[in-house]
């Protein structure tokens, strides 16, 4: 599978990590909306938030329990952003589930 998440994940493609455990990998967006903006994917490739099921979604369910930790741990105190877009007319351009958290800004709507 030509995934380029994957390849982050495995270390085939350089990244800045935030965090890593068994189950996810943070790092850093090379293309930044906001002073912070990392992204967090679950190991396992899932497509896409579509792509969640019963089978699937502890990944989801832990990655939405590291996410304060990430942030507490980068110095976060004013509140941040947790994104995905799911699907191409939602934006998104890379297929393997991932959730954009940004902060260090006030983030308009
Ligand atoms: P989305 O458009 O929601 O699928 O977001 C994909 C994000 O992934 C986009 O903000 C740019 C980021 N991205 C794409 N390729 C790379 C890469 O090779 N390294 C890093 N750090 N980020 C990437």
């Amino acid at each position: 599978m030509d995934c380029i998440f994957c390849k982050i994940v495995s270390g085939e493609i350089p990244s800045k990590k935030a965090y890593e455990d068994e189950f996810c990998y943070a790092f850093y967006d090379v293309n930044p909306k906001a002073p912070i903006h990392f992204l967090v994917v679950p190991r396992e490739h899932i497509a896409s938030c579509d792509a969640v099921t019963a089978q699937n979604s502890a990944a989801v369910a832990h990655i939405f329990e590291v996410i304060p930790q990430i942030v507490r741990q980068i110095g976060v105190t004013d509140g941040y952003r947790v994104i995905s877009n799911c699907g191409r007319a939602a934006g998104q351009t890379v297929f393997h589930l991932h959730f954009h958290v940004l902060a260090g800004t006030e983030l308009p709507w």
